[in-house]
């Protein structure tokens, strides 16, 4: 047996006991360990097998790191068929997160019992692959075709006592788990309880209503944003009723097999673990000492503020929001309720739920009523001056130790921090809107943040519920300085030949939540026109700016005013494309003597996203960011790219940066200036065959 698993008999029940830290993913040495003790178990004189994990968890699916690499013995399979045809009933005991192809190996128990703290799930879609040991056959059959479906295409975990309530669970435990699992296997052999096999159960297919796969498919393809992972869940689904097990199993790791070798799970299995390493900052000793946060503040109760203070309160962390008046308090605190309220209306919320986390949330005008809290945040608009008097102020009052963070989008936090007598406390918590929704916190290291502030303020992201990068000061930080180039071409392209439509539909195929045209009429297309004015940018290009400026000084501010760049249905908010403004796109394409012509949506792809790859191979070399996966974080988690192109960097490695790189020049070659201008690290890498990838490995 392997170190990973050992087996002992306990009242003449056989414990298989699995301890693979972090996680007892099913590596080879757990699934060798599993089948020797199950194998073993035939042979003595138990007459149960209870199988449990040590840890934090039950198994957390199969080893994920082992993907891409060649299969080792024993599959995941033999080891279910071993479970599933022990001739003494086996029952898993569950604590933590049952998952993927742990839940799998629940599933091919003939019995499963659980803690109510413990969750079940398949959420092998959000690594862009399918369960691919009967998770797809087992589960219809017991929860049926509807629920699976949910259940797998959604990826989202179901706690203990709901899945009891659906039978997935046959028991919850009280008290010691492993002890509990041990008398449920006597009461099950004493009561000559049968072996319960799942594959067992047949779905008749006359349960299922005409044309429900369709309708799946169809739903499922419409949100898919890239991912094909969805459809062929479908077809899993499709086949556990159709087909006989054997070969639903055999169609099942087919398409396992096809998702497991894409180029999209290769992006959702970067992104899972891009996601961890980014809380890791380089060169921070593991013992760094953290700051004790018990309690926050909030300065400023905008939709920003108030978003953030919501973050804490959801978090059970009591929190004030400071204001300048009590009618901007007022104002602020009734956003929040507006925002839980319809938490509430969709469902997602109970109202005692909303009480608890609104006694969190107090209110005042008093700085010497925040003094004592651990963390402030500053949220007040991008204004140097007034950030940097409020930091003053913000030192006059605060206990020592407190952190001081400013929630600015784009300012100098060295600058904000030199406004006070203590600038190793001051760091940068850039949140992105809505703040209570959106996971990605930038967390902005000053020249002179303290190693313990940063270490907190990482491990209080995630407290919070949000995914951290961390990121050096300069204007924009990670996000915001890459998104210039996105908008810029987009604009351009409008001008040389586009629809505003033809702009946003090519980069919605292609995954993005929303295009950059109609995320301009969302966003407020007289945000950015008075961001340039107060910059005084006239004297810029102007090519990129024209149209926009010209709907901004006729009246159309975007969505809020029922159009921009798009005209806007008041009730659905559907956008609906408008001749008036192509005739005005065509007006000052003429103005500045560009020449329209047809372009492809792989150009459209190509001019928009390569700028993200420049900027960013710039911000790596430039040590801005610590790693290029920590970009591609930054951008799923706070621009919404799509997680089966894996983030900027990593569609780029995909692409090839060879190719990324030539384009580049040629475009350079094309529309001339700096715009285009290639990134050394970029050049490096293409000229050496390298990848952001290896270029990470080699700086972790
Ligand atoms: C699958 O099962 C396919 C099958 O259907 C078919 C097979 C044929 N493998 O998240 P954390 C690491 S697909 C390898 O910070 P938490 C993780 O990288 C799989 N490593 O902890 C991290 O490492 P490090 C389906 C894994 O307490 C450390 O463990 N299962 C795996 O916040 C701690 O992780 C899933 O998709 C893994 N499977 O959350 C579940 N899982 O410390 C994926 C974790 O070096 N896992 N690691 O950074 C999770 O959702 C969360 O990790 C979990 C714990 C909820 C379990």
């Amino acid at each position: 047996m392997s170190q990973a698993v050992s087996y002992s008999i306990q009242d003449r029940v056989g414990v298989i006991s699995v301890n693979s830290p972090p996680v007892n993913a099913l590596s080879q040495p757990v699934r060798e360990g599993i089948l020797d003790a199950v194998r073993q178990a035939q042979r003595d004189d138990s007459e149960a097998i209870v199988l449990h994990c040590q840890g934090r968890t039950f198994i957390a699916g199969a080893d994920i790191t082992e993907f891409g690499k060649p299969p080792r013995e024993p599959h995941l399979p033999t080891v279910l068929g071993a479970l599933e045809n022990s001739s003494k009933p086996v029952i898993a005991a569950i604590h933590g997160t049952a998952l993927g192809g742990g839940f799998e190996v629940a599933l091919a128990c003939h019995y499963r019992c659980a803690i109510a703290s413990a969750k079940v799930g398949l959420p092998e879609v959000k690594l862009g692959l399918l369960p691919g040991a009967g998770g797809t056959q087992r589960l219809p059959r017991i929860a049926g075709v509807k629920a699976a479906l949910d259940i797998i295409t959604s990826g989202n975990p179901v706690a203990a006592g709901k899945a009891h309530d659906m039978g997935l669970v046959n028991e919850i435990i009280e008290g010691d788990l492993l002890e509990g699992a041990i008398r449920y296997a006597r009461e099950l052999v004493e009561s000559g309880a049968p072996l319960k096999r799942i594959r067992d159960i047949v779905i008749d297919p006359a349960t299922i209503e005409p044309g429900f796969f369709e309708q799946a498919r169809k739903r499922v393809n419409a949100r898919a944003r890239g991912q094909i992972a969805p459809d062929r869940i479908v077809s899993c689904l499709e086949a556990a009723v159709e087909l006989p097990i054997d070969q639903a199993l055999e169609r099942e790791r087919e398409l396992f097999r096809e998702l497991v070798t894409s180029p999209e799970s290769a992006a959702m299995r970067h992104i899972f673990f891009a996601e961890r390493q980014a809380a890791k900052i380089k060169g921070l000793p593991k013992n760094t000492p953290e700051r004790e946060i018990g309690k926050a503040a909030i300065i400023g109760g905008g939709t920003m503020g108030g978003g953030i203070a919501m973050c804490f309160a959801n978090a059970g962390i009591p929190v004030t929001l400071l204001e300048i008046s009590d009618g901007a308090l007022d104002r602020g605190m009734k956003i929040i309720r507006k925002n839980y309220g319809i938490t509430v209306k969709r469902g997602k919320l109970g109202e005692d739920d909303v009480k608890r986390r609104m006694g969190l949330i107090a209110g005042t005008t008093d700085y010497a009523e925040i003094a004592d809290a651990d963390i402030v945040i500053e949220a007040v608009f991008e204004n140097l001056e007034l950030k940097k008097e409020i930091f003053a102020k913000l030192d006059a009052t605060c206990k020592p130790e407190a952190i001081l963070a400013t929630n600015t989008s784009y300012q100098d936090v060295d600058a904000i921090a030199a406004a006070t007598s203590r600038p190793e406390d001051v760091l940068g918590t850039h949140f992105f809107s809505p703040a209570n929704v959106m996971r990605l916190l930038e967390v902005v290291r000053g020249e002179k943040t303290a190693d313990d502030a940063l270490a907190t303020v990482m491990k209080l992201g995630k407290r919070i519920g949000k995914v951290c990068a961390l990121s050096g000061v300069c204007y924009g930080f990670i996000g915001n300085r890459m998104l210039g180039g996105y908008g810029r071409e987009a604009q351009l392209l409008l001008l040389e030949g586009c629809t505003p439509q033809q702009v946003d539909s090519t980069l919605e195929r292609f995954g993005m939540a929303m295009g950059p045209v109609a995320m301009g009429d969302l966003a407020g297309l007289d945000v950015g026109y008075k961001a340039r004015q107060s910059r005084g940018t006239a004297g810029d290009d102007p090519r990129p700016y024209a149209v926009s400026t010209r709907l901004v000084e006729s009246g159309r501010h975007g969505q809020k005013t029922g159009a921009g760049f798009y005209r806007y249905d008041s009730e659905t908010r559907k956008r609906i494309p408008d001749p008036e403004v192509e005739a005005m796109i065509r007006e000052e394409a003429e103005k500045f003597g560009i020449e329209r012509r047809e372009i492809d949506a792989d150009e459209i792809i190509a001019r928009c996203l390569y700028p993200l790859v420049n900027e960013g191979a710039k911000i790596l070399k430039e040590g801005i960011a610590q790693r290029a996966s920590d970009i591609d974080v930054v951008y799923v988690f706070g621009y919404a790219f799509p997680a089966a192109k894996g983030g900027p960097m990593c569609y780029a490695d995909q692409v090839g940066l060879k190719e990324v790189y030539e384009r580049i020049c040629g475009f350079q070659e094309q529309h001339g200036g700096k715009n285009w201008a290639p990134a050394e690290l970029l050049r490096e890498l293409a000229e050496s065959g390298g990848s952001f990838a290896e270029w990470d490995r080699g700086r972790v």
